[in-house]
Parts: C-alpha cells; structure tokens; sequence
C-alpha cells in the first residue's frame, strides 16, 4: 500500500464520485515568493470549490504523501526553507528518509492516480529546455506525461523552455497537447506561442470523454490540455521575450543547472518584469484550476 494520507474532505469526494482536482506544491514552494505563493494556493482552492469540485494539494511531509493540506500546512509549506522539489526519481526516496517534499507536475501526476484523481490543474509544465542539444535538459514532466494517465491542465510548457523541441518530444512520446479553444499552442504568460497546437478542443465535456476513451483504448499515458491565460492579464509575446532571453543569459553566465533554473528563472523574470510575470502567472493559475474543474464534473458525469 502507498503512503497516502488523504483529508478528509478529499476522502469523501473520493468515495462519492465527487469531481476532484489535484494541485502540485512546487509552484508553492519554488515558483512563486512568499507570501503571494500561500495566498495564490488558498485562491486555487476556492476556485475549484466554486466549481463544485474538491481541491487536493499534494505533498510529502512525515514520511506520507499528503492528498489534501490543511491551512497549517500550506503556511508552513509556504515559509520553508530547503524543501525539496521532487519528481519521479526521489519521490520515493523522499519519503524513505523522512523529508519534507514539494511535488512537481510529474510527481503530483504520480501521487493522484494513487488516489484515483483523473484531472490536476498547474501553471505551465517543464519541457525540453534551450541548449538541451548539448545539456540533455528535459523536464521528466514530459515523460510522465507519457505514462501516467491523468489529464494535465496548464497554460501550455513555460516560455523560458525551448518550446518547439517541447512539442516534438511530446509527439514522439504520443502525448496528446490540446488547445483549449484556440488553434494556437499558448505560451504561458502569452496566449500565443506562434506555434500552432497539435490538436484543439472547444470544450470540457470532449476533453472529458477523450480521457475516458484513452481508457478504453488501454492506451498509457495522460493528456495534456493547454488553456491560454485569459487575455486580459498576459504579456504579449514581443514584449516578454527580452526579459526571458535577459534571465536565461544570466543563468548560463552563472551556471545555474539543472533543478535550479526554472525557479531561477520565474524569479528573475519576477524582478525584470517588476511583478508582471507573477500576476499573469497567479492568473493563469486560476482560470486553469477553474477548466480543470470543469473537466473533472465531466469525467465524473460521463462515467456514471
Ligand atoms: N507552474 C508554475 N510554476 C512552477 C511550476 C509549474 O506556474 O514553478 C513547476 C512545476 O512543478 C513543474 C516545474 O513540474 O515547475 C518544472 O520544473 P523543471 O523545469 O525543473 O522540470
């Protein structure tokens, strides 16, 4: 039996079919500052209740996997230092020495079909990054895509990646990237990545059943849905893109690698942008959590 500890409520909602919709701690601990992280998590929560759905944040704490968090949890989660950001690699060896441990999109993905949540709203996910031809560095978010079968849904993969190898290492692993009412392949902080989206959806109800028929069809994996920030809170392309090339310089002059530069890069552009990026990120955030919702209350509907 896996380590799971699930709230209450989040009990509940699993033992009556109530649409649930999981949420990572990375985005808490390492993608956004302190104090605006803890209350982006608490509005995430809300909006997904709004929906009818049950929140479940997930992270590692005392040797079990938490489904569901508690406010005391949230808080301390938010302020501490030295949490490890955890993927499929040290998930389990996290657990084994009794860390604390924020999960990542592929980690949170693990931990919800444990609990058997279908549906798990984010920011944006980790992909191929720039340079990866020469430093391999691709998020294992993309694998687990691949493998684990829960729908994902986020503002696209984070403009600071290469975002066409992005695409092209998910076709190859047979990931399904649907844009959620548009033709485009949105950016993150951007509706438009200029690259157009290997499928589209226009509603929840579709990218309901197409979750339940990759079931059916025995087919591994998840999908993922890319929903574009709402329009009025997003930086358009031309005007992000030179702060986005600013940060990654610095961090090649630095050499910051490997687990470290998607946190140092939100932070940077954080301070480049004086504060934009982060609320078009708490933005993006929200209208996610609230499609994610809309997709779970289907897959719920559409399996009774
Ligand atoms: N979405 C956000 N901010 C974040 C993340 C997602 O808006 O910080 C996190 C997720 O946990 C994702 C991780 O899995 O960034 C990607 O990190 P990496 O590039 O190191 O794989």
């Amino acid at each position: 039996m896996a380590p799971l500890l699930m709230s209450p409520e989040v009990a509940e909602a699993v033992a009556n079919n109530t649409p649930i919709v999981a949420l990572e701690s990375t985005i808490i601990t390492h993608g956004m500052p302190y104090p605006q992280n803890v209350e982006t998590a608490r509005r995430v929560e809300a909006e997904v209740r709004a929906q009818g759905a049950v929140p479940a944040t997930i992270a590692v704490m005392d040797r079990r996997i938490h489904i569901g968090l508690t406010e005391d949890q949230l808080q301390s989660l938010g302020q501490a230092q030295n949490v490890a950001k955890l993927s499929r690699a040290d998930l389990a060896a996290c657990l084994a020495s009794g860390g604390t441990g924020a999960t990542t999109v592929a980690a949170t993905m693990i931990c919800a079909k444990l609990a058997g949540i279908s549906v798990f709203a984010t920011g944006g996910i980790g992909g191929v990054h720039r340079g990866a031809e020469t430093t391999f560095d691709i998020s294992a978010d993309l694998r687990e895509l691949a493998e684990t079968s829960v729908t994902v849904v986020a503002a696209g993969a984070k403009a600071i990646l290469d975002l066409p190898k992005t695409l092209e290492y998910l076709e190859t692993l047979g990931v399904p990237v649907i844009a959620y009412g548009q033709d485009a392949f949105p950016a993150f902080w951007s509706r438009d990545s200029g690259l157009k989206s290997p499928l589209r959806m226009d509603s929840a109800r579709d990218i309901a059943a197409a979750h339940l028929l990759r079931g059916q069809l025995g087919l591994p994996g998840g999908q993922l849905v890319a929903n574009p920030i709402p329009a009025g809170d997003e930086i358009a392309r031309g005007e992000i893109t030179p702060h986005i090339e600013a940060a990654l310089s610095e961090a090649a002059a630095r050499g910051i690698a490997a687990k470290a530069v998607t946190p140092f890069l939100l932070q940077r552009i954080f301070e480049l942008t004086a504060g934009r990026s982060l609320h078009a990120n708490i933005a993006l955030v929200l209208s996610n959590a609230r499609l994610a919702s809309e997709i779970a209350t289907e897959i719920a509907r559409q399996r009774t």
